[in-house]
């Protein structure tokens, strides 16, 4: 099993080098999940508008994907979901300089030629935006990719982090003017990590993505990739990091992408903040194809990298009936899930998945989740409609 699936990787990493897009590459394997075969339709959702395919990302804009359209391991990078903030810098890439300050032993500066002449490293790695819901968008701020560049911990331990220094915090290229308690102030985009977070051996200062250069709209040059946490951690345009002793608070950590809930404080009942870090536990349907009158049901799965124990879906009142997950799967990327569904009855259905984790956490219904006010992670059983 390991072994094939070494060469499944190895033989996906050549292809992507020839310069195939991810999408065509992605199509391929044996497993469930292609793009259409011949005389498989796509199913009509009845929760969603009939006309709701989207263009592929533009220049300026967000992007939110069709999720009916999953059909590949690997988003294509024109379709992989777009968010930001203060807009899309164009960094000059020629003078591109990536500088690391504060508490280290030496500060220093890094070229793209810097980054790109040491030794490079690749992840799979999916994320979805921790404003990313059922309702309306359906989940579409989501996209899994190959990430290629350098490890983080690699610079930090060469820059040398000081003993005192607690917090990184890791700027973006964009910029806006935010009014703090009356005062206008211009900040770039921004977030942080505890020195132990960011010493994990998965991040990344991502330079390409499924085999191309880092698009424009996902970072060029360089962006940070903090798999297991939701989008807001993958800093963009990235141009500074800094080592301090004390908690960063600016906007997108300690105001925007702060999750408002009612939890257990030891034995009190309390409503407290916390900024959107790692992802939570969730699985959503989003595809069903039908091929003569046999149907096949796709989800996806993200989480932390916790190891997986189900993805189970329910097809109206009966019983959860366990998926099969794409073997494509590593533990940080976007784990695709299908179900055959035969002799589906005529008339509306309800399909719903749910995920379970290897420490038995399971993915709540909307009834079971923490009373929360904020708009941030949606993570709950996601009920689907259709018509037979
Ligand atoms: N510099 C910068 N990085 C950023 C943001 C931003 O506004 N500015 N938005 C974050 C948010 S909220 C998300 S969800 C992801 C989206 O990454 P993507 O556009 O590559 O999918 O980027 C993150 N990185
Ligand atoms: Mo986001």
């Amino acid at each position: 099993m390991h072994d094939e699936k070494m060469n499944r990787r190895t033989a996906l990493k050549k292809t992507l080098n020839t310069g195939l897009v991810a999408g065509a590459v992605a199509s391929m394997p044996p497993w469930g999940l292609s793009a259409l075969a011949q005389g498989e339709t796509l199913v009509p959702f009845s929760d969603m508008p009939e006309d709701y395919s989207r263009p592929t990302a533009q220049p300026g804009g967000t992007h939110f994907l069709d999720t009916r359209q999953i059909s590949s391991f690997y988003t294509d990078n024109k379709d992989f979901y777009v968010v930001q903030h203060y807009g899309q810098p164009e960094l000059d890439v020629a003078n591109y300089k990536l500088s690391v300050t504060g508490m280290v032993d030496n500060e220093r500066e890094y070229s793209l030629a810097d980054l790109r002449s040491r030794s490079q490293v690749q992840i799979d790695a999916g994320f979805e935006c921790g404003g990313n819901r059922a309702g309306g968008l359906f989940q579409g701020l989501i996209g899994n990719a190959r990430w290629g560049g350098v490890s983080l911990r690699s610079i930090l331990e060469e820059c040398g982090v000081q003993a005192d220094g607690k917090e990184i915090v890791f700027f973006g290229g964009d910029s806006g003017t935010e009014n703090i308690r009356d005062t206008d102030v211009e900040q770039n985009f921004a977030r942080s990590l505890h020195v132990e977070d960011a010493m994990r051996d998965v991040n990344m200062l991502a330079l390409e993505m499924n085999g191309e250069a880092l698009p424009q709209l996902h970072g060029r040059p360089v962006r940070l990739l903090i798999p297991g946490f939701y989008g807001v951690a993958n800093v963009k345009w990235l141009t500074q990091i800094h080592v301090q002793n004390r908690r960063y608070m600016g906007r997108f950590m300690g105001r925007d992408y702060v999750t408002l809930k009612r939890e257990a404080v030891g034995s009190e009942e309390r409503w407290v903040e916390h900024s959107v870090t790692r992802t939570q536990l969730k699985s959503s349907v989003v595809r069903v194809t039908k091929l003569g009158n046999r149907h096949k049901i796709t989800g996806f799965v993200l989480n932390d990298g916790t190891p997986l124990r189900s993805v189970e879906v329910k097809i109206d009142n009966g019983p959860w009936q366990e998926a099969q997950i794409d073997p494509q799967s590593t533990q940080y990327s976007w784990k695709l899930f299908t179900l055959d569904w035969n002799g589906a009855g005529r008339g509306e259905h309800t399909l719903v998945s749910r995920v379970t984790d290897a420490n038995g956490h399971v993915q709540p219904t909307v009834e079971q989740m923490p009373e929360k006010v904020s708009r941030w992670e949606n993570y709950a059983q996601f009920p689907r409609t259709l018509v037979i």
